[in-house]
């Protein structure tokens, strides 16, 4: 039943952290997915700029990755006018509220968090203490905007389950203030491998230039990487776990043509890897070339850039200080005196 206009859309939040360049993987895996679901939902998409210190990040490096992710998602698809772009630490509401968030977390369940297990172990003896706090960070961000969906890959999905869990955690203590969100977890491409040690996750911050693909990767470089991408000396393309590194390529020639896996294997049978390999790195360059081109000429456009991230924060900071304004009133704080 409609009774005043448009029936209200429900809400997705999702974020990338400018910490490193983004890879093939935050775009199969998140990216592609938001450009689905834009028309269907009020979305606001971030670029989550204050989860990016908690790891050292360079100054310059940081600055320009920022507006990269940002441009990256405008020629990915995301269209500016239907959509809420912003940068993370222009809405201080995000670190309030994160501060707030932490006093209902335990120290337990951050320290169970596998991603901080993994992060905590590179870093050893200077594991700062945003990166434990990290996924509060994460709730804040999700929570303020009374998000109804998170489109992310599967990595952040126990993240999305302790932001469930604070959520509930403060309604209940007081009254109703969060909606409670559910994760968005695409079927294929939700994981994809590192191109070396396909039983790892492909991440933008790893040692090994070879084994990922980054978004702006030049095509000859992304033939080279896919060519020397680990595979078996079984010769057949299959999609089996026994074969991670031949899955892994299957999986993202799959998302990107929208061949099946089955269709995959039929049409390399009989054939080893060379073909299929030059194939899925002609895909791959298909794909990002018209995007990578249009990065490039939106990162040339800083002004239009900015129009963006203004408009996107003054929208954010209106709809997130609401929230933070309800739950700073349930905790019993005075209201500031107008
Ligand atoms: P880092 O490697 O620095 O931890 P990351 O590449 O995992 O970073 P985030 O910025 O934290 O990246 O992730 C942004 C989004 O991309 C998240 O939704 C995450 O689930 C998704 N994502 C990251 N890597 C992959 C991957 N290999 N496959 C599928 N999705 C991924
Ligand atoms: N933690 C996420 C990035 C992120 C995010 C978010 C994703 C920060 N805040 C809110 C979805 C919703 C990661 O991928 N590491």
């Amino acid at each position: 039943m409609e009774v005043s206009g448009e029936q209200k859309k429900k809400v997705i939040f999702s974020g990338i952290q400018p910490s490193g360049d983004l890879t093939i993987g935050n775009y199969l895996g998140a990216l592609k997915n938001w450009v689905k679901l834009q028309n269907e939902y009020d979305c606001y998409f971030c670029v989550v700029d204050l989860h990016a210190i908690t790891v050292r990040q360079e100054p310059k490096d940081l600055r320009r990755r920022t507006l990269e992710v940002l441009s990256i998602y405008i020629a990915a698809g995301i269209d500016p006018e239907k959509n809420t772009m912003f940068i993370q630490s222009h809405v201080p509401a995000h670190s309030e509220a994160s501060w707030l968030l932490n006093c209902y977390t335990y120290v337990g369940e951050l320290s169970r968090m596998t991603q901080f297990k993994d992060k905590s172990k590179k870093y050893e003896e200077s594991v700062a203490a945003g990166l434990l706090n990290y996924p509060v960070l994460m709730a804040a961000d999700i929570l303020l905007y009374q998000t109804d969906l998170v489109p992310v890959g599967v990595d952040q999905k126990q993240h999305l389950e302790l932001t469930r869990d604070l959520a509930t955690r403060f309604n209940h203590a007081y009254s109703p203030t969060f909606v409670i969100p559910e994760p968005y977890i695409p079927k294929a491409g939700a994981k994809i491998m590192d191109l070396q040690e396909p039983t790892k996750k492909m991440s933008k911050s790893s040692d090994n230039p070879n084994s990922f693909i980054l978004m702006m990767d030049p095509p000859e470089v992304i033939r080279k990487k896919i060519a020397r991408a680990v595979t078996d000396s079984l010769g057949v393309v299959r999609y089996s776990d026994e074969q991670p590194g031949v899955k892994n390529l299957m999986t993202i020639l799959s998302v990107i043509t929208g061949m099946t896996p089955e269709e995959i294997e039929a049409k390399y049978e009989g054939q080893g890897y060379a073909q299929f390999k030059l194939d899925v790195a002609e895909a791959i360059v298909k794909e990002l070339e018209p995007i990578q081109a249009k990065v490039k000429e939106l990162l040339d456009d800083k002004t239009y850039l900015e129009n963006i991230y203004k408009a996107g924060a003054g929208k954010a900071n209106y709809v997130a200080t609401k929230t933070l304004r309800k739950m700073q009133k349930k905790i019993g704080f005075i209201p500031v005196a107008k």
